[in-house]
């Protein structure tokens, strides 16, 4: 049994902070991106949101994970489990402990922005998994997946949460295509997605009673007051949370109650927000099987499963890279695909 741990993250980088600032603050429709929403503050609140009533998407996907984690343990016959946001693993334990269960399992390899997150995580599974060997990675999962070493058997990459909803359509046809490589002839991608489904049970979940969202929304402005010594109020913003049903996805929000001035001191940097301005801090897409089955495909990716909670609200699919196609000469000097 081993712990290591890796950051990519260097001196003064902080998953480039100060880059999606400076770009998302001085736009015309301001925009910061969500991995900035989880410092050690940030993923304990996500961690209340989960608990939440109106929360349905990491109650719907341990239940599948519940029921399936020894199909897919005996459809992959994985040694190694690389998590992409990993956070605290908490659901990953059920498909860990399957493929312990069917004497496969060898290696955890999880990859998140939050350090403490890595560390905790990593000595705590190594203590409940006699034998495994943890490998974890600090970093952005857009930029340091090439840190990755290679596999030592079938492995499993893991996105579960819903987190692939997290980028836009375009990025995350790349992104998908980028952890296809890292899957290895054998390998299987295991993708949680949340589904499309009424858009007022959506945004109940991301504008909750208690204002658990909405405190986990505004801590933005908290990391950036504290890594980028800014000034931002946070109370004087408002959560916003709506589906977007052209793209169905739901945006999160911050609204200024009022005209306001924001100095980022750590920047050189002065930003005005006009009164009910907002800036975007998340979209969170919904999928429906066809859209998840043609991203899948734009990155030769193919399901070998697509499972789903009692309720139809989100989905579980296990897919492997598509068959590279082999093709042979033919007379006239083309080539043709063989069978
Ligand atoms: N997989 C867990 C946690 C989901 S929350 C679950 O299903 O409950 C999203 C996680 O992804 C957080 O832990 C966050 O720190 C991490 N994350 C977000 N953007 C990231 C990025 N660009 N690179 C690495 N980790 C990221
Ligand atoms: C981590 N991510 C998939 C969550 C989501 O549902 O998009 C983050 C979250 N945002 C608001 N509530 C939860």
């Amino acid at each position: 049994m081993s712990v290591t741990v890796r950051s990519y993250l260097g001196v003064g980088d902080d998953s480039s902070l100060g880059d999606d600032v400076l770009d998302g603050l001085t736009r015309p429709f301001k925009e910061l991106p969500p991995k900035h929403l989880y410092d050690r503050a940030g993923a304990e609140l996500f961690d209340r949101i989960c608990e939440l009533p109106e929360y349905y998407p990491t109650r719907a996907e341990r239940a599948i994970l519940a029921e399936r984690s020894g199909d897919i343990a005996a459809l992959t016959g994985a040694a190694e489990v690389v998590e992409l946001g990993s956070g605290t693993a908490a659901k990953s334990r059920l498909l860990l402990s399957a493929l312990a269960q069917a004497g496969t399992l060898r290696r955890y390899l999880p990859v998140d922005v939050t350090e403490g997150m890595i560390r905790d995580t990593g000595d705590a599974l190594a203590a409940e998994y006699p034998g495994l060997d943890v490998h974890g990675i600090v970093g952005d999962f857009e930029r340091h997946l090439g840190h990755l070493p290679a596999p030592t058997g079938p492995r499993i990459v893991a996105m579960l949460g819903g987190t692939i909803g997290n980028f836009t359509p375009g990025a995350r046809r790349r992104f998908l295509r980028g952890v296809g490589r890292l899957l290895g002839p054998d390998g299987a991608l295991l993708l949680g997605v949340d589904l499309v489904k009424d858009p007022a049970r959506i945004e109940a979940a991301y504008d909750d009673g208690a204002g658990v969202t909405a405190a986990f929304n505004r801590n933005i402005l908290r990391v950036v007051n504290r890594e980028l010594e800014a000034d931002f109020e946070p109370e004087r913003f408002d959560h916003v949370a709506f589906f977007d049903r052209e793209h169905e996805w739901i945006e999160m929000r911050l609204r200024a109650q009022q005209r306001m001035t924001v100095h980022v001191a750590g920047l050189g940097l002065t930003v005005g927000f006009a009164k009910r301005e907002e800036l975007r801090t998340e979209i969170s897409a919904k999928f429906t099987p066809r859209r998840l089955v043609a991203d899948l495909a734009a990155a030769r990716l193919e399901p070998i499963e697509l499972f789903t909670d009692s309720d139809a609200l989100f989905g579980l699919t296990l897919a492997r890279p598509v068959a590279a196609p082999r093709f042979r000469a033919t007379r006239n000097r083309g080539f043709a695909v063989a069978a």
